[in-house]
């Protein structure tokens, strides 16, 4: 059975996957910086202890990496956690010989990209991170993309919109993946021959959807769910989103007033 380490095993992302990734046949070894609820054996570590990132990694037969913080913080914290932590996590995957990770990478990576373009937006546009954790995710994809080409370790970069049980707001009814689209988006990325390092939009199959899936398809997802039937809800809870408003002009949202 793959053995898989799970990373911000007790955060948002991580909790969903514990109990949804294990019917697809993986064992997870979890880790976290905090304790993992209800999972006494977790590892607990920082990212960016070295040797404790290098135990954790040995033996697994891929990473999903979601550790690290997940909203914009000061440049220090950012560079701790994120881009040292991500560093910390190639480097023991390479001393390892581990040849697989999934990076939990974010639509804040271009979050500068405009919505009154040519959509659908693909994963080929130009970086436009609009916060420090957004140039985090950047740095996070290249260093995939340097950890592929040096030394042949594969990862797949999902770009992913909003992960949340239910989109909460407007602009959820465009970035939402579903926890059950974003376990069958990681299998189709743990599973894909020769990934090399590909980066791709990681969002359920909304109607309003602005990003190209067809990177994802062409992994073998297949999305199930939709932000839309909870349409009718979120906007006569919220209202349309005002045409000048960061939500609607830009894919990282209010990201980009922060
Ligand atoms: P979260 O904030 O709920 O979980 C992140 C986990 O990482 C936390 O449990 C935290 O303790 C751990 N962590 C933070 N710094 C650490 C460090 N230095 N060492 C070890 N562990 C550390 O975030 P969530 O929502 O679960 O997201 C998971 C990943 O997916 C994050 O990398 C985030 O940037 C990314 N992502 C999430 C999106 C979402 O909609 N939830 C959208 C786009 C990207
Ligand atoms: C992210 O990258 C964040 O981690 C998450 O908390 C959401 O804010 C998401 O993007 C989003 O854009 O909705």
């Amino acid at each position: 059975m793959t053995l898989v380490l799970l990373t911000g095993a007790a955060g948002g992302i991580g909790t969903m996957l514990r109990e949804l990734l294990p019917p697809y046949g993986y064992r997870l070894r979890l880790a976290d910086l905090k304790p993992v609820d209800g999972a006494p054996d977790a590892l607990a570590f920082d990212l960016r202890d070295a040797e404790a990132v290098r135990e954790a990694v040995r033996g697994v037969d891929a990473v999903v990496h979601l550790g690290g913080i997940s909203l914009e913080d000061t440049f220090a914290n950012i560079l701790h956690s994120n881009i040292d932590g991500t560093y910390q996590l190639y480097e023991a995957v390479r001393a390892e010989g581990v040849r697989r990770v999934v990076f939990a990478s974010s639509n804040h990576a271009v979050g500068y990209t405009p919505l009154d373009g040519d959509l659908p937006i693909g994963v080929d546009v130009p970086p436009r991170p609009d916060t420090y954790y957004g140039l985090s995710k950047v740095f996070g994809e290249s260093l995939a993309s340097l950890y592929h080409d040096k030394h042949g370790i594969e990862t797949v970069s999902l770009r992913i919109g909003s992960c949340f049980p239910e989109p909460r707001s407007p602009r959820m009814l465009a970035t939402w993946l579903s926890p059950a689209d974003c376990a069958r988006l990681v299998h189709a990325a743990l599973t894909a021959p020769d990934v090399g390092h590909t980066v791709v939009n990681a969002i359920s199959a909304n109607t309003r959807a602005w990003w190209d899936l067809a990177p994802a398809r062409a992994l073998g997802y297949h999305p199930q769910d939709d932000a839309e039937r909870y349409a009718a809800e979120i906007l006569a809870t919220h209202g349309d989103l005002p045409p000048d408003s960061p939500d609607a002009r830009l894919l990282g949202g209010y990201f980009t007033t922060l």
